[in-house]
Order: structure tokens, then sequence, then C-alpha cells
């Protein structure tokens, strides 16, 4: 798949990602897949490259690469490793509250190490009770010497138990979008507890878990942006996030076009090609112009927000149309493979499993249509 770059700078790039890619992930991820164990040396190696703080600020160590390049490595990341992309996009996602909504002083403690890919990061918003309704949450950090003290349970949290620091979403105030604050902690802090990781249909070798806090305690200065405006933090990141899901969409669609290309031309019966009957050369056909479609409306969202312009509906529309098109196309990649693409011998079964939280995470595609719909 050929990339319309705009600078030399973004071409070299994409070409670094897709040594690291080709060279790095793709000889793993069966074996990581297969033992669901989390590998966290590959996002230390990620972060040696620079990978980890793509979107941010350089004065901070970040790379200064606007988000219609940033999109791009993560779709090329996702075409090799699903599970490796999506941590690197949820990264940027807990990197975000510091680097756009910190004072100064909390920038330069925290960011150099978050960008520089030393620390990981987590997000906590959702909770047992609080999914789509994200004002709904009922962590509670109540007044304690000098900070806070946090109680409540975090539900899906990817990185749980890997990551070093927490975005934690919590309540200081009264009900209602206006009562959120937003804290930053590190993993160490007593009383923030990772529970065992869910057992995933895809994405095994992510690591996803709740989080309970019982009692941990938050000095003062890890409050980010105002206390009371940490739901607008919250969606704010989202409005990224969504993008970086958008990207990671593309990538395994990408990734699942690609092996059933490969397999239709390989593939005889009756005496040709399977690629040569129009069952199914039409089938890969549509998936293809999905894929085109998919990938011209993210990076039409990402321009929107590297030129500062509000692009939150647009943002949805990208997680909403990408994410559906991932799961049609892997699906399809499975029927092009037939039989062989029902076992593990084949990727196809697994970019069929991965795709579908695509769908669910970083806001379900019902509540981007009710982002969308709103805007209207
Ligand atoms: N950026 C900045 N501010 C935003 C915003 C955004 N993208 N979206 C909403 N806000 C602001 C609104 O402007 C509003 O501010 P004012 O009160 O000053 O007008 C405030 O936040 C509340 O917004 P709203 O009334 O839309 O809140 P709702 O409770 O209706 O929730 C949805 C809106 C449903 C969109 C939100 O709860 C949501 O995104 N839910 C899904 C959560 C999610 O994605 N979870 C996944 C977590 S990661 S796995």
């Amino acid at each position: 798949m050929e990339r319309f770059l705009s600078t030399e700078e973004a071409a070299d790039l994409i070409g670094l990602v897709r040594e690291i890619a080709d060279g790095e992930l793709a000889p793993r991820v069966d074996d990581f897949e297969a033992r669901a164990q989390f590998p966290r040396e590959l996002f230390r190696l990620l972060g040696r490259a620079g990978l980890l703080g793509l979107p941010f600020d350089v004065e901070h160590g970040g790379g200064g690469q606007p988000y219609e390049v940033y999109l791009q490595v993560l779709e090329e990341l996702a075409g090799r490793w699903l599970a490796v992309a999506e941590g690197v996009s949820v990264h940027s996602l807990a990197c975000y509250p510091t680097a756009v909504f910190g004072t100064e002083t909390q920038r330069k403690r925290h960011l150099p190490d978050m960008l520089g890919g030393e620390l990981l990061g987590a997000y906590c918003l959702s909770e047992p009770q609080s999914g789509s309704d994200a004002a709904s949450l009922t962590t509670r950090a109540e007044p304690d010497g000098d900070g806070y003290s946090v109680h409540g349970t975090k539900a899906w949290i990817t990185h749980a138990g890997k990551a070093d620091f927490y975005n934690v979403f919590c309540r200081t105030g009264g009900p209602g979008t206006t009562g959120i604050s937003c804290l930053l902690l590190d993993a160490g802090t007593p009383g923030l507890l990772p529970q065992a990781p869910e057992r995933t249909m895809g994405l095994r070798s992510s690591t996803v878990a709740q989080i309970v806090l019982d009692g941990a305690h938050v000095p003062a200065d890890r409050l980010l942006g105002e206390a009371g405006g940490g739901f607008k933090i919250a969606m704010s990141a989202l409005d990224g996030g969504r993008l970086g899901i958008a990207a990671c969409a593309v990538g395994l669609a990408q990734a699942a076009l690609d092996y059933a290309v490969g397999y239709a031309k390989d593939r005889e019966q009756f005496g040709r090609p399977i690629l040569e009957f129009q069952g199914v050369g039409f089938m890969l056909a549509d998936m293809a112009t999905q894929i085109s479609a998919a990938r011209a409306l993210y990076l039409s969202a990402a321009r929107l927000r590297d030129a500062g312009r509000p692009h939150s509906a647009e943002a949805a529309k990208a997680k909403l149309f990408c994410t559906d098109t991932a799961m049609r196309v892997t699906t399809d990649a499975v029927q092009v493979l037939g039989g062989a693409g029902y076992v593990t011998d084949h990727p196809v079964e697994r970019y069929m499993r991965e795709a579908k939280v695509l769908q669910i995470f970083e806001g379900t595609n019902q509540i981007q249509r009710l982002v969308i719909a709103r805007s209207l």
C-alpha cells in the first residue's frame, strides 16, 4: 500500500516504522497472542525509537508530528500487531491530560519520561456501572491532608498492572459532568490495586483489568486541570483516542485484505486461482474500496485536528466507519479463505476476533452515532 506523505521526514518515519513492524513485531505476535503475554520490552523498544510520544511537543520530549502522520504510524503497527498499536494509542491517550491540561511544572516533571517511553500509561474512565454514561462515575476522591484519598473501582483498563502511571477520573464534587476531576497516580501508590486480567476474545497480548482504589493517597499537585474540569479533559482526550482506534482499524483491515488477496491468488479451484472468479474478486474489490474510504475519512479528521479546528464529530465518524469497516473486511477475509480462514494456521481468524473490540471500546459505535447525531 503506497502512502501519500507530504514531507520527506514523514516518509522516513514510516520507513522506520515498517522496518520495526516487520523485524520486531511480525515475528513475535503469534507467540505472544497464544500465551496472552504482554510485550513490555517491545514498548521500551518503541519508546527508544521515539514512537511513544509522536503527536506531542518536541519541547517536552515528544516527536512533534502532526496527527496525520502519527495515525499512519499506528496504522502500520496495527497491520502487524493490533495489541501493540492499540497500546501506543492508549499511551498517547494517557499522556494527553498532562500534556494539554498540566501546568508547566507538571509538564516538565512528568512528560519527558512519559513521552520518551520510559513510562507506560493507562487511562481510567470506565467503571463497572459507568461505561457509555461516563458522567455517572462514582469513584470518589475525598480531601485528605495535602491531597486526596481515592476510593472506587475502575474497569476495562488497558495496561492495568503493567502501566507506570494512571489517569484516574473521579468525583471530587457533586453529581454530573461538573463534579469530576482528573488525577495522575503512580503505579506504586499504596491502595492502587490492579485485579486479575480479563480473559478476552482477542487482543490477548494486551492486558485489560479492573483497578480497585482503596484509599489511594494522591498529592494535590497531581490534579490535572481544574477541580471539576475532569469530564471535559476525558472527552477531549477521547477525540484523539478515537482517531487512534480508527487508524488501528484501517491497519487491521488492510492486513486482512492483503492476506486474502495473497490466498486468492494462490488457491486454485476449477483449474484457476479463485481470485479470477467474480464472486471472490468483487468481494475483494469491495473490501479494498471500503478500506480506502475509511483511510481517507480518518485522515480528513486528522487534518482538522492538526489545523486546530473542532473535530469531535469527525473523530466519531472516523471511529464508527473505520471500525465497522474492519469488522466487515476481516469477516469477509475469513470467507475468502473458506475453511482455512477458520483455523489458527492463518491470521485472519485472529483479525476477525480483534476487529470486534474496535467497535466497542473508546465509546461504542452507538455512542459515536449519538455524538454525530448531536452535532447535526
Ligand atoms: N471535548 C470537550 N468537551 C466536551 C466534549 C469534547 N469532545 N464532549 C462533551 N464535552 C463537554 C460538553 O460541551 C459539555 O460542556 P458544557 O456543560 O459546558 O456545555 C460537557 O462536556 C458535558 O457534555 P454532554 O452533556 O455531552 O455529556 P453527556 O453526559 O451527555 O455525555 C457522551 C456525552 C455520551 C458522549 C459521553 O458520556 C461519552 O463519550 N460516553 C462514552 C464514554 C467512552 O467513550 N468511554 C470509553 C472509555 S475508554 S475504553
